[in-house]
Formats: C-alpha cells, structure tokens, sequence
C-alpha cells in the first residue's frame, strides 16, 4: 500500500498514482499501517518522526521536491528506509521564483499594483527604484538552484558571490567562507541552501545587519534559515532595505507581523509551482515508485 500524505498537483499526476498503485489518503489510513510500504510526500511536509514509526513496514518515502528537512532521516537510516527526491526537474522554476522576487523587491512591482489599484496614482508617485544592474548578488547555498540564479542573475548585469560548506572549483574568489562574509560584499541575498539543522537560524541579526539598511534579502529555500524576530526587528527598523520570501517558518500561516511591513514582497511557498516543474516533479514521483516497487534500483535516491 502506498500512503499519499497530499494530493500532488497537476491532479493528473494524483490521478496516475492513484490508477497504478494501491494508494491510501492519509486521512482514511485507519488501521491499515501495517500494509504501508511506501510514502508519498512533498518537500514542505515530509514524513516527521511520529507518523514513520507508525509505518512498521515502511520501505520507501518519494518526495515531491528536493527539501529533506521534514524527514526523519535517521530514523530511515537506521530502519533501511529508502527516500527519493526530485533534484533537478524544478531547478529553473526555483531560480525564475528567486529573480522574480528580486524584481518585484527592487523595481516596487507590488506597491506600484497597490498605487494603480488603488487610485491613489492620481495624487502620489511612487519612490524611484533601483536597478539589478551592477549590484552584488550572494547566493547563500551554491547548488543546482544557487547555481541557475547566479546564471539568471549574470543576464542583468549583476556580479555573483557565493557562499557554501566549501569553494567550487575554479570559483574561489567568487567564495565568501561565512554567511557574514557574503552579506558584507552582498547587494541582494538570496537564500537557497537546504533547510534541516545545518542551516537553522544561520541568517541572524550579524548576518542581516552586514546587508544593511540598502540591502535585500530573498528566501525561496526554508523559512527555518532565517531568524524571523531578526528579520522584521530589522525590517521595522530600517536596518535592512528589504525582503522578499516565498518561504517561513510558520507555514500557512506566517507571523502577522510581515504582512504589516511595506519594505517586504510575500509568496505563498510556489517558487516551484509551475505546470512545467510540477508536472515533471509528479513523473519522477511515480517512476521512483514504480522502480521500487518492480525491485528496480530508484532513478534519484537520497545519499543519507
Ligand atoms: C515544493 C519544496 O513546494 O522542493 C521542495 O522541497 O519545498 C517545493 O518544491 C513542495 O515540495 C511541494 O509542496
């Protein structure tokens, strides 16, 4: 029995699952645990701790995403559970999100809709905005994704640094070995590390400060990179320029706080929601499943 944890979207791609194999909703499991062998999941929900130990004979998790945060990893280790992930397939959608985001932070996109909504156009103007253009970028987690908005961001003139747990070859002076580092010499940050313990908070007053009243933050990684108190301490006081985020700690429903800050552009957690990214990330879902449950090893496991 497949356990699906959430509808995955195109409804196609539930649908697919649904004819294939022998799935079960997580809400009319009852007390069939028992027959689980394999999990569904996406990226922002994972499989926690409490719901994998009550799947005895769990065998595989396939994840919806490439976030392996809210996934109880050890435990999968030390019970032999299998777990695949979606890499590669919502790579361009992801980075589009991320320059989206920058755009809409410093071209004023979204006050500019208020203003023309509004009316108020008639008796205000909007602030002059600033460019792209021969800013600094700091990609804070240089992967697949960092990687693509570092290319995305070299279109519009920008001038990349990075930083990550190590150099990548042939981009040393590009690295900055801290956090702090990057934000020193950054214009607009983005973050696109991996969520989980190794990143928790790691985006903190020191790091946010050193972006400066000018600068601009960006999450389309995990809310939990963040030190959110941090952020809109910041925000409210000027000591940061901006923030632009698709992802936050509390999710759906994000501290009340951000929706009252004008200097912040927010998205509902869709940098990867595109047909395009979806669709795709649906079909390794269903050919990672399939190669389990053939005895096939699986097309894009997770090295734990
Ligand atoms: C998706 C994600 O929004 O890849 C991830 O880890 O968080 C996103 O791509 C998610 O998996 C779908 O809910």
């Amino acid at each position: 029995m497949l356990l699906l944890r959430a509808p995955l979207l195109p409804l196609e791609i539930t649908a697919e699952l649904r004819q294939r194999f022998d799935v079960r909703d997580e809400a009319d499991l009852g007390p069939d645990a028992e027959k689980v062998v394999a999990v569904a999941t996406k990226g922002d929900i994972g499989l926690p701790g409490d719901k994998m130990a009550g799947l005895p004979n769990l065998k595989m998790i396939a994840v919806y995403g490439v976030g392996f945060d809210q996934i109880d990893l050890e435990q999968a280790k030390t019970r032999g559970i299998a777990v695949a992930t979606t890499p590669g397939v919502l790579t361009d959608a992801v980075a589009e999100h991320a320059v989206a985001l920058m755009l809409a932070a410093v071209r004023r996109v979204v006050e500019g809709d208020a203003l023309v909504r509004s009316g108020a156009w008639a008796h205000k103007k909007l602030d002059l905005s600033s460019s792209l253009g021969g800013r600094v970028l700091g990609i804070l987690g240089y992967g697949r994704i960092g990687r693509r908005i570092a290319e995305y961001a070299c279109g519009f003139g920008m001038r990349v640094i990075y930083s990550d747990l190590a150099p990548a070859p042939g981009e040393e002076e590009a690295y900055r070995a801290s956090p702090v580092a990057l934000a020193e010499d950054a214009d607009v940050m983005v973050i696109a590390a991996a969520g989980g313990p190794g990143t928790d908070g790691l985006v903190n007053a020191q790091v946010i400060h050193a972006l400066g009243p000018s600068g601009l933050l960006v999450n389309v990684a995990r809310g939990s990179i963040v030190d959110e108190a941090d952020l809109i301490k910041a925000l409210k006081e000027g000591a940061l320029g901006g923030a632009a985020l698709d992802v936050f700690q509390d999710e759906p429903t994000p501290r009340a706080e951000f929706a009252a800050l004008p200097n912040v552009v927010l998205t509902p957690h869709i940098s990867s929601a595109t047909v395009d990214a979806r669709l795709a990330m649906g079909r390794l879902v269903i050919d990672n499943l399939a190669a389990f449950y053939n005895g096939q090893p699986l097309l894009t496991p997770l090295d734990f």
